[in-house]
């Protein structure tokens, strides 16, 4: 529904200001070499020069989402043993494994910065590293599954597919098959909907409802708005982003408003409207003193969330444990001499 939509995408961010550090003749060369590969919208791989301001934002950002993902798993995992058919329960669960599939792409592509898992996980068990504040509200009906599936998975591709050509290969290559499964998530999200919105008045309302709770915050998930984004402009500029946070929020809300007339419900903001000039929607003013209470640690669910991810480590500790014995068992002689 929205991949289609991102292929005419030109080259952003160029001009945009440098991080200026003092360098070596050496690292000045490695440094322009870098430079140049970006201004070619090339890519860098593992084992290339990178400036250690580009690493770190790549952990940021990689590691951020991976935990999103697998947090993400939270919500919808909690309808899986109330699903109300076979066939809508093996379709999420096979959804919910998707998106732990997700997360391990992720953390793989960000250990090939020189990053551990182990690292990544504790920062998110410390509270230290962030995860998508969509996560941190509750599903209260079954409707919220759809809605989750309609509009936060299809925010989060509008989200993602710009980053399939990030300047970072392997989180390039990782976010294909994501949007793919993505894109399966969103239909699915959408096509539940449907059903229920040709059912009883009870369950139009509900979806209705759902729609009410999850419009404004999947809103909120686009991040900041661009003049209090701090790490947009640099992002751009490597070739991270390739699109700002407004920018792809008018594009989620764009591609929304019809989907939803099509559906038959209302997005809840009486300020929604085409604006002909600007060849766009207008929307009303975002909540942003709650999306900052929310990531800062305190949204409805942000304890519960992460305590589930606590315990869920916690109780995997004998599987790492038994696989690095394992490992160890099988390790060649001559490689434990070296
Ligand atoms: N929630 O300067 P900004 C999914 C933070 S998974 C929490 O604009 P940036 C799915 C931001 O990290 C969805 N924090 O940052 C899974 C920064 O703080 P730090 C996750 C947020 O990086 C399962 C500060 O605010 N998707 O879709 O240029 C089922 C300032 O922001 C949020 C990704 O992670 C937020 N919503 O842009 C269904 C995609 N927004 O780190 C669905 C990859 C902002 O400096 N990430 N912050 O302490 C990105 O595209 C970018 O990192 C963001 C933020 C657009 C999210």
């Amino acid at each position: 529904m929205y991949t289609q939509a991102m292929d005419t995408m030109a080259k952003e961010g160029k001009g945009a200001p440098r991080a200026v550090a003092a360098l070596s003749a050496e690292d000045a060369q490695r440094q322009a070499r870098f430079d140049e590969r970006i201004d070619a919208d090339g890519r860098i791989e593992p084992r290339d020069w990178m400036p250690e301001a580009y690493r770190k934002t790549l952990v940021r950002q990689i590691s951020q989402h991976a935990h999103s993902e697998i947090v993400g798993m939270l919500p919808e995992g909690n309808w899986i043993s109330r699903a109300p058919s076979l066939k809508r329960k093996a379709i999420l669960l096979a959804k919910v494994q998707d998106e732990g599939g997700h997360g391990l792409y992720l953390y793989s592509a960000a250990e090939t910065l020189g990053t551990s898992r182990a690292q990544m996980l504790d920062d998110l068990h410390s509270g230290k590293a962030k995860y998508s504040s969509i996560f941190n509200y509750p599903t209260l009906t079954w409707a919220d599954v759809g809605v989750i599936g309609w509009l936060v998975d299809g925010a989060a591709i509008m989200n993602q597919v710009p980053i399939c050509r990030c300047s970072y290969g392997p989180y390039a290559r990782a976010m294909v098959r994501v949007c793919k499964e993505e894109s399966f998530h969103q239909r699915q999200g959408y096509e539940g909907l449907m059903v229920l919105m040709k059912g009883t008045q009870a369950q139009r309302d509900m979806v209705q409802d759902a729609v009410n709770r999850w419009w404004w915050k999947c809103l909120a998930m686009f991040g900041p708005p661009d003049a209090d984004s701090p790490n947009s402009a640099q992002g751009m500029r490597w070739g991270i982003k390739r699109f700002t946070n407004d920018e792809l929020r008018q594009k989620f809300v764009d591609a929304t408003v019809p989907q939803a007339r099509l559906l038959g419900v209302t997005l809840p903001d009486p300020d929604l409207k085409w604006n002909e000039a600007r060849g766009h929607h207008d929307y009303g003013a975002i909540d942003w003193s709650e999306f900052w209470q929310v990531v800062n640690g305190h949204g409805p669910c942000n304890r519960e969330r992460l305590a589930a991810r606590v315990k869920a480590h916690d109780d995997g500790a004998w599987v790492r444990e038994a696989a690095a014995a394992h490992a160890a068992k099988h390790t060649p002689v001559e490689a434990k001499a070296a």
